[in-house]
């Protein structure tokens, strides 16, 4: 527990967290964009590269290798730099990241973004319930820092704005303080 020892960073490791359809790889890509970090879909990754161990119908949804991914991951962490997006966040280790974005939306902007991604009915719900239950929120409390666990709202472009510019201005502070 606590401060997890690691090798100082130059550029820093930012993780991106939130149910889905919060607006994880929309905000990941513009702080990719306005920074030159590298943005990291792990959902894509576990696909392509197969870190899974099948597919679950009922829940639509892949059962994740989480040792193969982590393996996957572990050389791509290590130089900084990378902005790692995923719905979940406590499987990673803790020494990875230096910022922890947890994003936040309302049930009446959160519902409509489902759908639109045909979503079915129950996975809907439970995405739902676990926005409103704030588990990611928990999660990323429980794993990391809690100086370095940040949330965000991200209801809509207005938010979604001032988050990159925020996470823009916090990269060149840590920069500066890391050259
Ligand atoms: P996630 O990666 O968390 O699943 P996404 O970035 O794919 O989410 O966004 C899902 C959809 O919602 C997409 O059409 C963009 C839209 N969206 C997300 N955050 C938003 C925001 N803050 N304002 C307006 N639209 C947003």
């Amino acid at each position: 527990e606590g401060q997890a020892p690691h090798v100082e960073r130059k550029i820093p490791n930012i993780l991106v967290t939130g149910t889905p359809g919060t607006g994880k790889t929309t905000t990941s890509e513009m702080i990719a964009e306005a920074t030159g970090l590298t943005h990291v879909n792990v959902g894509d990754l576990v696909k392509q590269k197969q870190l899974h161990e099948g597919y679950l119908e009922e829940f639509d949804t892949h059962i994740l290798d989480e040792d193969k991914l982590i393996d996957e991951l572990e050389e791509v962490m290590e130089g900084g730099g990378k902005i790692v997006d995923f719905h979940s966040c406590g499987i990673f280790p803790e020494r990875w990241f230096d910022l922890v974005l947890v994003l936040r939306a309302e049930t009446n902007v959160l519902y409509p973004r489902m759908e639109k991604r045909n979503y079915n009915q129950r996975k809907i719900t439970e995405n739902i319930e676990c926005e409103i239950m704030q588990v990611v929120l928990d999660e990323a409390r429980e794993s990391y820092a809690e100086e370095i666990v940040i949330e965000l709202p991200s209801n809509d472009i207005n938010d979604m704005e001032s988050n990159v510019d925020r996470v823009r201005q916090w990269v060149d502070i840590y920069k500066a303080n890391h050259s």
